[in-house]
C-alpha cells in the first residue's frame, strides 16, 4: 500500500480510477471537472445524465461518490465526488473526509487497485490547501489500512505550491 504525491494534470494519469471534484449536478463544471469531461469525451457526461435520470434524480450529495466510465481517459473509471464549499464559520471537515473515504470505497467495490485524487475542494470551493492536505492524507491513510483492493493512491497536484504542501504533510 502506498501514497504518492506528484505534480501534474490528473487527466493524464494511467490508473484504474480518476477521482473527479464534481458538483451535485454531475453535469460538469470548471477546474478538474471541466478538464475530465473535455479530455474524457461525451461518454462520461452521457453516463452522468443517466445517473441523474435514475437513482440520482436529486443530484449527488456532498461527501458521496459514484462511478462512471472514464471515456477516453487513460483510466478505467471516473469516480465523481462532491467536496464541501469552504466555510470560515462552519466546520465541514467531516464532509471532505467523506469524499475521500467514499471515493475509495466505490473504487474498491469496482476492484480497482490504483486511484488518483485531485486536491478536492481547494479550487473553486476555496478550501485552504494545508487543511485539505491534512484531511485528505489522514483519511486515505486510514482507509488504506482497512480491507480494500486499493494498493496505490496518487495525489495529483496542480502547481509547485500545492505539491509542496501535500508533500510536507505526508505521514
Ligand atoms: N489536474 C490536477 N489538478 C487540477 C486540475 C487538473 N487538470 N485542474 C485544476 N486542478 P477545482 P473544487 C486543481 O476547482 O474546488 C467545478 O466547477 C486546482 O488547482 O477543480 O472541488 C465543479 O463542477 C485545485 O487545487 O475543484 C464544482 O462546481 C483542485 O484541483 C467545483 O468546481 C480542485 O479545484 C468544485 O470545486
Amino acid at each position: 500500500m502506498a501514497i504518492e504525491i506528484v505534480e501534474g494534470d490528473i487527466t493524464a494519469q494511467q490508473v484504474d480510477v480518476i477521482v473527479n471534484a464534481a458538483n451535485s449536478s454531475l453535469l460538469g463544471g470548471g477546474g478538474v471537472d471541466g478538464a475530465i469531461h473535455r479530455r474524457g469525451g461525451p461518454e462520461i457526461l452521457a453516463e452522468c445524465r443517466k445517473l441523474r435520470a435514475g437513482h440520482y434524480s436529486r443530484g449527488l450529495r456532498v461527501g458521496q461518490a459514484v462511478a462512471t466510465t472514464a471515456g477516453r481517459l487513460p483510466a478505467r473509471w471516473v469516480v465523481h465526488t462532491v467536496g464541501p464549499v469552504w466555510s470560515a464559520t462552519e466546520d465541514r471537515s467531516s464532509l471532505l473526509a467523506d469524499c475521500h473515504r467514499n471515493s475509495l470505497r466505490v473504487a474498491a467495490s469496482l476492484g480497482a487497485s490504483t486511484v488518483a485524487f485531485p486536491a478536492i475542494s481547494t479550487g473553486i470551493y476555496r478550501w485552504p490547501l494545508e487543511s485539505a492536505a491534512e484531511i485528505a492524507l489522514s483519511t486515505v491513510t486510514e482507509e488504506l489500512a482497512s480491507d480494500t483492493s486499493v494498493t496505490l493512491v496518487r495525489f495529483v497536484l496542480f502547481g509547485q505550491a500545492a505539491y509542496d504542501i501535500f508533500r510536507s504533510r505526508l505521514p
